[in-house]
């Protein structure tokens, strides 16, 4: 039994010593010390021992127990000191982390502005959303009874008064006179900010203001409710339509990455004389006619013209002193055409698969 004890030992060392992982370990453990192990095997046959025999076995056979629990804790602690360092392998490459990005009609605002700003133009805050009659249409020489103020084109405020005196806190004194009793509206486009700022400010300066605009209509392919505009005004003693000519033609040359031929047609905005739309050459196909520019070869992609001499004498200024240019530009249209997007409503659609495409 002494001898047995010893060969147990040595075994049972060696063993654990070259054992390769927690598994064998766990066996390993079993095999020696478990119920039905090889020490419990031996103590279990102590009654069959004479008495000196036992006083001798018995406390060999548990020292020997003792032994083998020490060094399989050792060993199993060393393995696990041994896999923490591992998992901290400071050369592996990190987990990607998923974050949010930018939408297209934000991507598409901050690389208009960055091209206008590239030229010297300022960056304007679009002001307010909810407008008053007077900047919107009057002060724009839109007369009383312009289509563009019927129900169908604007969103009209039902509770005016309440609406007003939480506006005018923000107004100057003269602001406040001229929206008195005013009937309150949601914007339909950026031009009253042209108002706004002349009021403010001196010549000569030009500026680029985005903000959104609403409009009473049924929405279609490329007609939305609620939409972008960026409102480019510049004044100055010598402005003219060269000046606004060069801008443009630079600027959607910039936009799309390729040189671009822009028309000007003749067209009517109350506030502006002459008005102009205007057109850039097809994007898809450069002018030779596709499905995009219904086989004609131009885009049509924005109103423009000559302020207005009542605008200027609105925004404070003397006309035969002051002219200036101005035009809005729809972010929804311009990223429809520079991404080839097919459906204006799928900017607010809150579909991931369109948004994660940008
Ligand atoms: C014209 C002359 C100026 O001196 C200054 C500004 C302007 C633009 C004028 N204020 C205006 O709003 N003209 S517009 O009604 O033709 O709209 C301008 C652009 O907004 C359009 O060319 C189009 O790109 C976009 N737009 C108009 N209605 C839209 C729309 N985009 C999406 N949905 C709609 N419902």
């Amino acid at each position: 039994m002494n001898k047995k004890i010893d060969e147990i030992k040595n075994r049972a060392e060696g063993e654990i010593k070259n054992c390769a992982d927690l598994k064998s370990l766990e066996d390993i453990k079993i095999k020696y010390l478990g119920r039905k192990g090889e020490l419990n095997q031996i103590l279990r046959s102590l009654g069959d021992l004479s008495l000196e025999e036992k006083k001798v076995i018995g406390p060999k056979a548990q020292s020997l127990r003792n032994e083998l629990d020490v060094l399989i804790e050792n060993k199993k602690n060393e393995f696990l000191s041994k896999k923490s360092r591992n998992s901290l392998d400071v050369t592996r490459p990190g987990k990607k982390i998923k974050i949010g990005h930018l939408h297209p009609l934000t991507i598409i605002e901050n690389e208009i502005i960055d091209i206008f700003r590239s030229m010297s133009f300022s960056i304007i805050d679009g002001g307010p959303e909810v407008e008053t009659e007077y900047y919107n249409f009057d002060a724009l020489n839109i007369p009383k009874n312009h289509p563009a103020r019927e129900m169908h084109d604007t969103f009209w405020l039902q509770d005016n008064q309440k609406q007003l005196t939480h506006d005018t806190k923000q107004l100057t004194e003269s602001q406040r006179s001229k929206v008195k009793g005013q009937k309150l509206l949601l914007r339909t486009h950026t031009s009253p900010m042209q108002i706004r700022y002349m009021e403010t400010h001196k010549p000569p300066f030009q500026i680029v203001v985005p903000g959104r605009v609403f409009r009473y209509e049924a929405t279609d392919a490329s007609h939305e409710i609620n939409f972008n505009q960026i409102e480019c005004l510049m004044v100055g003693k010598d402005v003219n339509l060269t000046n606004f000519k060069y801008i443009i033609q630079e600027f959607f040359t910039r936009l799309f990455k390729k040189k671009l031929e822009v028309r000007l047609r003749p067209s009517y905005f109350p506030f502006v004389e002459p008005g102009l739309e205007i057109d850039i050459q097809c994007v898809k196909c450069g002018g030779k006619g596709c499905n995009i520019c219904k086989e004609s070869g131009w885009l049509e992609i924005m109103g423009a013209g000559m302020v207005h001499p009542n605008v200027l004498k609105a925004g404070g200024y003397d006309p035969r002193e002051y002219q200036g240019f101005a035009f809005g530009l729809g972010c929804e249209r311009v990223a429809m055409l520079k991404y080839n997007i097919p459906d204006i409503r799928m900017f607010y659609s809150g579909d991931l698969k369109f948004i994660n495409q940008f």
